[in-house]
């Protein structure tokens, strides 16, 4: 008994009658509801919780450690290990990369997780002729074993846990990581990470796949197989979220769409042969962590809940095959280009719901990643975001500490509640192979993205500094800038090397023996991959000798239409954007009257560089706003770019670059256009571009550039104005 009843004055009674006779009185309207905040999963949160909220619930009474590990997979929690501080990052090159991993492990970093270049994912070396703008941007080139070896330098593999962000090359990738380790004296059993090996969401997001869906789906299950039998520590796969999140999904979309997938993955493995109590303990998740601060803890709390549920009805009877471990991390879209030290303010927000989530590893961002790869100063700054956390602030010292608040609890069932109704549509179309294939998941995913995009350009959702609160004036921030043809030279001359030296015969028929395996089915293709690269074949070698099998996969380009408009149909909280919005609207029909055909632009997508949201969202938009717009397929080349613009006689292209690769492409364009008889076709950009850079695409001929933040209809003004200027 914590205080002595007597000693205290007696204070009235109050129920919740009289609590809302209160609170009418200051409610808008006299009208409590009002007060309801509806998210975009349509939950509806109430200002006030009380007791009589988690009366009911099932689960809000359970334990840690335990079934159904609603409060977290371990008994003790961070109170006896904290999560691992694991920080994506990858350098263009193998040797600054393995210098900055082994820096972040000297400063307190646990954990390595490594980023790699676009080539990589999508299989290509770094001499092939489609990458020439991706070689080194965005993570660290790999294309053979060597690389992998320099990667790993001095960082005992037996002792530290990687993380690999590969999906599409992930078996000449995984396959270097073992065959590197190998060459250091570590053997395969002791090796402790995860690789991500989530193919379903990169056919909904993130697109970096190279085979369609179904042969992808089979390598995974080979995967599966081979760790299970011959690394036990290593996590097979890395079932994501995150991406689904970063490109437009709410809380519920991205629970239920990740665990929907997982269920996939277990059908796969399990229809392979395997017990799934011999692989289900080391599938592991991944969480975007974003700023709805309550949603998201209650979503990781939602989703061990959820899985828990799910995994008992494949008669799972291991615990570990029972309990979600995730890592997360926070999110990048929430990231401002505009006063970007808010940004340290966010990370750290969405980095304690994480930890109140009860994540087992985490990726703070750093404040600059809006804009480039992170600097030193930048990565210093999230690392110890994590450790204050850890180390100052006793938050460790008690396990999942929101537990039993009523607001927390009931958002937990209604977060696993409206999840858990969309993994059974899910379930009616067949599965999420199914909804994939169909490009429903997809769509479900863009339509979320442009009704949030709309909700801020319209001022709906605030962001400070950048459609409220704005600066005057922007200072300049150091960014990081990467020299990708040197990195490109560098990687060739050592691809050069390698093909010089090795014995070309015993690789081509390791390569010969991949391929009739993905034609017959028999043999592991993990295990056949390891023996090719242990010879030094390269990672576009073994991708191509898969994809005389099995192919490589394009995509449908769909788009949604309607939903941006949307939010200004209503009119509700739009204030002065609407006016501008219909302003324009006429524009472009006055445009269309004297012209005899709308404006027509062409949103492109170039190089390897799979992000479509943002391009997905700006079609969207300048559709609704009265545009003709046509959708570029991923991964042009400008060649190719510059004919369909040409054959759609369109006035304008719109370059979206999201992965650097922007001073080579982009010019690039422009100079194709100009080659085959068409520099009437104005070129504009949008994206992550650093404003050093701006100067430099002006004077390539660019003519606008549209950062993060710009609103779409201040963007789809200009370029209506430079299209009439172009005309004459
Ligand atoms: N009591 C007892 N054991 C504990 C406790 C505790 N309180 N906390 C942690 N441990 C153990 C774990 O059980 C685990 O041992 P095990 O592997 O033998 O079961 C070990 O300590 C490591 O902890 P864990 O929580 O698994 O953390 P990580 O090794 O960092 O793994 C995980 C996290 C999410 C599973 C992994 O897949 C991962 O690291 N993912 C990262 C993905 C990534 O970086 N993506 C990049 C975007």
């Amino acid at each position: 008994k914590s205080a002595n009843a007597e000693a205290w004055p007696k204070f009235s009674e109050s129920s919740h009658e009289s609590w809302l006779r209160a609170a009418a009185k200051s409610a808008p309207g006299g009208d409590v509801s009002a007060l309801n905040w509806k998210t975009l999963d349509g939950i509806s949160v109430k200002p006030l919780y009380t007791a009589e909220d988690t009366q009911n619930l099932p689960y809000a009474n359970t334990l840690p450690g335990f079934e159904p590990y609603l409060r977290g997979p371990q008994a003790t929690m961070y109170s006896v290990r904290p999560w691992t501080i694991r920080q994506y990052a990858g350098f263009s090159t193998a040797e600054e990369s393995n210098a900055f991993y082994r820096k972040a492990l000297a400063a307190g970093g646990q954990g390595v997780s490594v980023a790699f270049d676009l080539a990589t994912h999508r299989g290509y070396d770094s001499d092939h002729p489609r990458v020439t703008g991706d070689v080194g941007k965005a993570g660290v080139a790999i294309d053979s074993v060597e690389d992998m070896k320099i990667l790993f330098n001095e960082i005992p593999l037996d002792k530290v846990s990687v993380s690999m962000t590969m999906n599409g090359a992930v078996l000449p990738v995984l396959a270097g990581y073992v065959v590197a380790a190998e060459e250091q004296g570590v053997s395969q059993e002791l090796l402790s990470g995860t690789i991500q090996n989530d193919i379903l969401k990169e056919f909904m997001v993130r697109n970096t796949y190279i085979y369609p869906p179904e042969p992808s789906m089979k390598i995974i299950g080979d995967i599966i197989g081979y760790t299970a039998k011959h690394m036990p520590k290593f996590n097979s796969i890395s079932i994501s979220g995150y991406h689904m999140q970063e490109a437009g999904a709410n809380q519920a979309l991205e629970l239920a769409f990740t665990l929907a997938d997982g269920k996939e993955y277990v059908k796969t493995a399990i229809a392979s042969g395997l017990d799934v109590d011999a692989f289900a303990g080391r599938l592991s998740f991944f969480w975007a962590v974003g700023m709805n601060f309550y949603l998201e803890i209650a979503k990781m709390r939602a989703a061990r809940l959820l899985w828990c549920r799910i995994m008992k009805g494949f008669d799972a009877k291991n615990p570990k095959s029972l309990m979600l471990r995730t890592h997360s991390q926070t999110s990048g879209w929430s990231l401002t280009e505009q006063d970007p030290y808010n940004n340290v303010v966010r990370t750290t927000i969405e980095a304690m719901a994480a930890v109140f989530g009860g994540t087992q590893s985490l990726h703070t961002n750093s404040f600059d990643e809006a804009i480039a790869l992170p600097t030193e100063f930048s990565s210093r700054i999230a690392r110890n975001t994590q450790l204050i956390i850890q180390e100052e602030t006793h938050i460790t010292n008690v396990i999942d500490p929101w537990a039993g608040s009523y607001m927390m609890e009931s958002l937990t069932q209604e977060m696993a509640d409206k999840a858990w109704a969309i993994i059974e549509e899910v379930e009616t179309m067949g599965g999420m192979t199914k909804a994939v294939d169909s490009g429903w998941a997809k769509l479900k995913i863009e339509a979320a993205a442009a009704e949030k995009q709309a909700r801020i350009d319209s001022g709906k959702d605030v962001i400070v500094g950048v459609n409220k609160y704005k600066l005057a004036k922007e200072d300049p921030i150091e960014t990081l800038s990467i020299d990708n043809v040197r990195v490109r030279d560098g990687q060739i001359e050592r691809l050069q090397k390698i093909k010089a030296t090795r014995d070309s015969a015993k690789v081509q028929a390791a390569l010969d023996a991949l391929t009739a395996s993905a034609e017959s089915g028999e043999g592991n293709l993990l295990d056949l991959s390891i023996k090719a690269i242990r010879l030094r074949a390269t990672v576009g070698e073994v991708s191509d000798a898969l994809e005389k099998v099995f192919g490589r996969h394009r995509a449908d380009t769909q788009k949604v239409t309607g939903v941006y408009a949307a939010a200004y149909d209503d009119g509700e909280n739009v204030g002065d954007t609407m006016e501008y919005w219909n302003q324009l609207k006429a524009d472009i029909a006055a445009f269309a009257d004297k012209e005899g055909r709308r404006p027509r632009v062409m949103i492109s997508k170039l190089g390897q560089d799979g992000h479509d949201r943002g391009a997905k969202v700006v079609a969207t938009a300048f559709a609704d706003l009265g545009y003709d717009v046509d959708m570029g397929p991923l991964f042009q080349t400008p060649e190719e770019c510059a004919r369909q613009a040409i054959e759609n006689d369109v006035h304008a292209v719109g370059v979206s670059t999201l992965a650097a690769g922007h001073k080579t492409l982009v010019p690039a364009i422009i100079a194709e256009l100009k080659k085959q008889g068409a520099d009437d076709i104005i070129v504009f950009v949008g994206g992550v571009i650093p404003r050093q850079d701006y100067d430099f695409l002006y004077e390539a001929g660019v003519k606008g550039i549209y950062g993060p933040g710009t609103p779409i209809p201040v963007s789809a003004k200009d370029v209506l104005e430079q299209i009439k200027k172009a005309i004459g």
